[in-house]
């Protein structure tokens, strides 16, 4: 058994774990982050694309801003379409000139990774059988394998960053927690594909036929989603069936649709509406998709998870400088603010894009009369504008 000792046992190397501990390092405090998957697999995950101003600028502030000036991909508005149509939100016009930046989570992941290992604190991977122990007591404890050895990390706290399926957040005793759950019987069938963005912005459209989302990664990458079945067999669709879904979901009356191109990645994922709460239990810490899940239409998970983390590390960085714990005790309150915030700005998008199966005409007319207030009543538009660009650091 190998025995380490840190300060923060970080589990998790999502975007919320990797964070942690890059904000803990620039405050001097000492982690080790274990992750149960490959550096392959953490990097190559294709998911979020949409970053709030806040995330952005806790980036730049922390050395990680270099790539993503260059590559990112500023803007300044979205299209919400239907009946064929296209309508613009103007985002800096309602918001003070606010906007949001196009930039893969993975390339996020990789940017804090290199961050990472140019500290030489340890990131194990392929982590096996973790689990955390004692996070009531005084002697918070994380065990795991990795290449047949067993470790143990001795640590002050535990941060809980391993996400929805992950150990730390079923390793509270069950009566001492509540969770809020929401299913949705719908999924999305996502594509990333070689192909330029038709578009400059992204289109949010509800058809008939459901839900679509025409988003990108690059001036070549097109990253596309179709509401589908929550358990829908990928196998049952092959790229014509997808492109053309897209095009009669998309197709405008202008002539407008996205660019086809070589789909490169393609994938099914269900949604899910989830809160944890408290966020703490001792000291053990949640942060990120292990404390609360948000169905992505309102682009916030990636968002809100960096936000938990700079409350997070910011309460740390006070508990070891000045010895206070007023921040650590205020952590789950105030994370769950914004956190519910963000869910129902996230669910109110979800309903009103997509379509329930075996929902009546009734419901789809309702949804084109509320889209028709939120492109036209400035007011309406105003709330869109300044949810989605940004409130998870609120
Ligand atoms: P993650 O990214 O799931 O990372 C958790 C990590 O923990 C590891 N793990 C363990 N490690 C050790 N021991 C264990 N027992 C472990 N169990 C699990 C996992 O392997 C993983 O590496 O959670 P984190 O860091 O909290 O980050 C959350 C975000 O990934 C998530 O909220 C976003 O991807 C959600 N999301 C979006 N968010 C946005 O802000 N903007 C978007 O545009 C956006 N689009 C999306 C999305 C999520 C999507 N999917 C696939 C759910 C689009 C999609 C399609
Ligand atoms: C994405 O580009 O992957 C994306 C964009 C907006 C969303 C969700 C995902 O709401």
């Amino acid at each position: 058994m190998t025995r380490h000792r840190t300060q923060v046992g970080i589990v998790g190397a999502g975007p919320a774990g990797l964070f942690l501990g890059h904000l803990l390092h620039l405050e001097g405090i000492d982690s080790i982050v274990i992750e149960s998957r490959s550096q392959e697999y953490v990097v190559e995950r294709v998911r979020a694309g949409v970053l709030e101003q806040g995330t952005v600028d806790l980036m730049t502030q922390t050395g990680l801003g270099d790539r993503l000036r260059r590559e990112g991909i500023r803007h300044g508005g979205v299209y919400l379409a239907f009946l064929g149509r296209r309508h613009r939100i103007d985002f800096e016009e309602l918001t003070g000139g606010r906007a949001i930046t196009i930039y893969g989570q993975n390339e996020v992941v990789k940017d804090l990774i290199a961050a990472r290992n140019a500290t030489g604190r340890p990131l194990y991977y392929s982590a096996e059988q973790v689990s955390i122990a004692d996070f009531d007591g005084s002697h918070p404890r994380i065990r795991f394998q990795c290449a047949d050895e067993q470790h143990e990390i001795a640590c002050d706290f535990i941060a809980g960053c391993d996400g929805s399926h992950g150990v730390c957040r079923p390793s509270i005793p069950a009566d001492r927690v509540c969770v809020y759950e929401r299913d949705y019987p719908f999924g999305w069938l996502g594509i990333l594909a070689k192909a330029a963005p038709s578009s400059g912005e992204l289109v949010y459209a509800l058809h008939e036929r459901g839900f679509a989302l025409f988003s990108m990664r690059s001036a070549g990458v097109t990253r596309l989603y179709l509401q589908c079945a929550p358990d829908e067999d990928i196998g049952r669709w092959n790229d014509d069936a997808i492109w053309s879904e897209l095009e009669t979901r998309l197709g405008m009356l202008d002539g407008w649709r996205p660019n086809r191109g070589d789909v490169v990645q393609k994938g099914v994922t269900g949604m899910r509406s989830v809160v944890v709460e408290p966020m703490r239990h001792g000291a053990l810490f949640l942060a990120g998709d292990a404390a609360h899940i948000v169905p992505p239409t309102g682009a916030k998970g990636l968002n809100l998870a960096v936000a938990d983390v700079r409350a997070l590390a910011i309460a740390l960085a006070a508990h070891y400088r000045q010895n206070r714990r007023d921040l650590l005790d205020q952590y789950s309150d105030q994370r769950l603010r914004s956190v519910w915030r963000a869910q129902r700005f996230s669910w109110w998008m979800t309903s009103m894009l997509h379509r329930a199966p075996g929902g009546n005409p009734f419901d789809y007319r309702r949804q084109i009369a509320e889209l028709e207030y939120v492109t036209s009543s400035r007011a309406a538009m105003t709330s869109l504008a300044e949810n989605y660009v940004g409130t998870a650091f609120e």
